[in-house]
């Protein structure tokens, strides 16, 4: 017969055992990013950071879960939607660990991963046992700004493109090879003209990224097509010639690019954000701020614009068009300047006040719907050291590491403007931003980095409790 020590013993672990699953929970979190914003790197650096968070050389003071000692460990997990491909963090981390180091490479698909969070929960839990279940997407910065679309028809979306080929510019200049096809709105269809169209809209996105450094490129998977390059629904191009009115018959030009437009939305964009960026918990959005002010005034200002029509199209409240799509549940957004380790520290606080005044107008959004929302400077991965150097007589500090091509490095990054440059620093900026390559790091140990713990306190710090 069983004790009463025993069936008290028993019955414990039972409660335990409940109390455990009742505090399992899951969250998702939305990286969210223009191409190159450091999305891979932060998402690989975040699961480095974790795994190795019960460490003795952990690199985390300021997340205050492992600072008191309350996080049991970090392990990945197989996902939950066993048909995305899983994030390939381990080639990611060969490739920061590698000899020499690079960074991992740039994304060309979906992709996901699921770390399991164990932790002692505060007060009147504190002898249970929590698990957070946290799920990150990776995915190419350039779908991201496909989002957008689903608010548009064709007809919108055409009058938006047209709208920045204003004359004299030089993106009017690149747009020739295809603005110069003036079909017929009524007449019939022609499988290869449009086709020949459809390509040299492609070139023009390129050039218009590769030429003019600008971000808002769509449709994003034109430039990155993914599985269905060569699709129909791939072959359309914006609207600029004269608007027809509604008597297009079915099968003429501008009725087909129309549908193309739409199955493109409907099959591509909707499918993509239903299956990924629906449900998510928190958001982080990256923005390299700095290598917007390397690329000047028009880059700027087209990535601020980019930026802003990406974050109009998050629901947090309800009522919004897109409510159905998105469940209005994220509550904290962190914006963050990427690459804060591309300038000294003494630039930290200019790098997040001008974060601050570039993300203004959706910080208000958000923060209207209820959702608390900040902003920090970080780097995923630290490349560079703050080191002394001799300046015009003086000592002064600037940053040593290595150039992407693996020579050494030793710089004096410029000023950070504190708000949206003027004519004036536009005027007299000094020297580029430099990019580095990541630091050699002796293998197995966490990768340094600045404040990533902070924004790690952030998004999940009170789910910890
Ligand atoms: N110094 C430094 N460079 C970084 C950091 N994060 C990213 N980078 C640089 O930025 C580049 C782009 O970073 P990714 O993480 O690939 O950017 P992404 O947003 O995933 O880009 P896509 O996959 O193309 O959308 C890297 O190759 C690095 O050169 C960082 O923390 N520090
Ligand atoms: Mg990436």
């Amino acid at each position: 017969m069983a004790s009463i020590a025993d069936t008290l013993a028993t019955a414990g672990s039972l409660a335990g055992e409940l109390l455990d699953r009742a505090l399992d929970r899951q969250l998702r979190l939305a990286v969210t990013g223009l191409s190159q914003s450091g999305k891979t790197a932060f998402i690989t650096a975040l699961v480095n950071q974790l795994e190795n968070a019960c460490a003795a050389d952990s690199r985390l003071p300021l997340w205050q879960a492992q600072r008191r000692g309350r996080l049991l460990g970090v392990r990945r997990v197989p996902q939950t939607n066993a048909h995305i491909p899983s994030f390939a963090y381990t080639a990611a981390l060969d490739r920061l660990f590698g000899d020499p180091p690079t960074w991992p490479e740039s994304t060309r698909g979906v992709s996901e991963v699921r770390l399991e969070i164990r932790y002692r929960p505060v007060g009147r839990f504190a002898r249970a046992r929590g698990t957070l279940y946290l799920d990150i997407v990776d995915y190419p910065g350039e779908w991201l700004l496909d989002l957008p679309l689903l608010r548009l028809d064709y007809r919108a979306w055409s009058a938006q493109v047209a709208a920045t080929l204003t004359p004299g510019s030089r993106r009017r200049d690149l747009a020739a090879p295809w603005t110069s096809w003036q079909p017929a709105a009524a007449s019939p269809f022609a499988e290869e003209a449009a086709a020949g169209a459809a390509r040299a809209y492609t070139a023009y996105l390129h050039a218009c990224r590769g030429q003019l450094g600008l971000s808002l490129l769509q449709p994003g998977r034109f430039l990155l097509p993914g599985e269905h390059e060569g699709a129909p629904m791939l072959q359309f191009v914006p609207w600029v010639w004269a608007m027809p009115g509604d008597t297009c018959a079915e099968g003429s030009t501008f009725r087909v690019l129309e549908h193309r437009y739409e199955q493109y939305k409907k099959h591509l964009v909707r499918g993509f954000y239903r299956r990924h960026f629906a449900g998510f918990d928190r958001q982080i959005v990256l923005v390299d701020c700095l290598h917007a002010l390397n690329r000047g005034p028009e880059c700027f200002r087209d990535m601020q614009h980019a930026l802003h029509r990406i974050m109009e199209s998050f629901a947090y409240g309800k009522g919004n068009l897109l409510a159905r799509l998105f469940a209005p549940r994220i509550d904290r957004v962190l914006f963050v300047a990427s690459k804060a380790d591309h300038v000294t520290p003494d630039q930290h606080a200019h790098l997040v006040s001008l974060l601050q005044h570039l993300v203004r107008d959706s910080q208000l959004v958000a923060r209207f719907e209820g959702v608390s929302t900040d902003c920090l400077a970080i780097a995923s991965v630290q490349a560079t050291e703050v080191a002394p150097g001799r300046a015009g007589g003086r000592t002064l500090n600037g940053l040593r590491g290595h150039a992407l091509d693996g020579s050494a490095l030793f710089v004096r990054p410029g000023e950070v403007p504190a708000a949206i440059p003027d004519e004036r620093w536009w005027r007299e900026r000094g020297e580029p931003f430099d990019s580095f390559r990541p630091p050699r790091v002796e293998a197995g140990s966490p990768l340094p980095h600045i404040r990533l713990d902070a924004a790690l306190e952030y998004l999940l710090g009170d789910r910890l409790d």
